[in-house]
């Protein structure tokens, strides 16, 4: 049993959250979390409106437990997605890449919990004055779009800045990166790799198996000139998108060569000319497993890891 304050917040058995992930996280994937007793999330990406509203309509048959969906807040479909959720009375809002101050009202309307990410202090505090009932701060160790800070200094700093909980996410896969975000005063975790590299994920099988090959060092950041620096695996992509970066093209023209790259792996597993977003810690995956077995898995690992370092400070 790991029990804290996200759990009664968002009504779940663990504070384990599933990172809303463009391509990838889809109502299969949120509902298997949420029947294991984390917190499925849909992500609606850069998705028009309808197709969120068929992963919601599909999630509510898949489960009875509760879920969200992600809005990345630079899609153009921002608006219609904000309508969808809360037309579908979605329990659970998080935002991704901005600030989702100016839809607060809507999302309050139907009494949703709003958990934005942030990637700074400042944002957290601006945040928490907006009304949010949490928020995920997310280090740089993390897949896809990313901040600048680590997970390691960006989480206490949250921690100190805002009263309400905070939830951390960049790096972690398993026990040890729960108890470690406990320890830096989080109340829950949310993961993204780790997710991916799940039986139920429905991307394409060379996706997840790029993960569980990838060691350590084989993440780069690409688009940092377009002001949207984002983690991706190193592969002939990411290569020649840093060529081009380096060669001085400008923003519409590294936007435009990124341009379907994520679903390009994502859906049709072109791993080579694809985008394979993923964090820091896939060198730690080893296994593509039901979400069951993962979210379960941690949960054990994290209890005994507790007790192990509790002996660090007997005597
Ligand atoms: O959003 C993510 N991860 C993502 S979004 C995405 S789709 C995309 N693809 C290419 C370019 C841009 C997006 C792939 N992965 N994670 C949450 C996250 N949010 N990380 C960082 C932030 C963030 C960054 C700046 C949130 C707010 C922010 O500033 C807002 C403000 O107003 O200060």
């Amino acid at each position: 049993m790991i029990k804290t304050e996200i759990c009664d917040i968002l009504g779940i058995k663990y504070p384990i959250i599933q990172g809303g992930m463009a391509w990838v996280s889809d109502a299969e994937l949120a509902a298997a979390v949420s029947e294991a007793g984390g917190l499925g999330i849909i992500a609606a990406g850069n998705a028009p409106a309808d197709w969120v509203e068929q992963e919601i309509i599909k999630a509510k048959k898949l489960t009875n437990k509760p879920f969200g969906v992600n809005i990345m807040l630079l899609s153009p479909y921002v608006d219609d997605v904000v309508d969808v959720v809360v037309k579908h009375n979605v329990r659970v809002i998080t935002t991704g890449a901005g600030s989702p101050g100016k839809y607060m009202d809507k999302f309050k309307s139907i009494d949703a919990k709003v958990i934005p990410v942030v990637a700074s202090v400042a944002l957290a505090k601006r945040m928490e004055s907006a009304g949010v009932d949490a928020v995920i701060a997310e280090g740089m160790e993390s897949g896809g779009h990313i901040g600048e800070l680590t997970t390691m200094a960006l989480v206490p700093q949250v921690v100190d800045a805002v009263k309400i909980p905070v939830i951390a996410a960049g790096g972690i896969a398993d026990g040890r990166g729960l108890v470690a975000a406990f320890a830096l005063g989080a109340k829950g975790v949310q993961m993204g790799t780790r997710f991916v590299a799940s039986e139920e994920c429905t991307i394409a099988q060379a996706y997840k198996e790029a993960i569980v090959k990838a060691k350590d060092r084989d993440t780069v950041v690409t688009g940092r000139p377009t002001g949207h620096p984002v983690r991706i695996l190193k592969n002939k992509l990411a290569r020649e998108f840093l060529k081009l970066e380096n060669s001085g093209a400008t923003v519409e023209e590294l936007e435009k060569f990124g341009e379907g790259r994520l679903r390009l792996a994502a859906r049709e597993g072109d791993v080579v000319n694809g985008s394979v977003m993923a964090g820091q810690i896939s060198g730690l995956i080893k296994d593509i497993k039901p979400v069951k077995d993962i979210i379960e898995g941690i949960v054990k690992e994290a209890n005994e890891v507790l007790k192990n370092i509790s002996g660090f400070f007997e005597g």
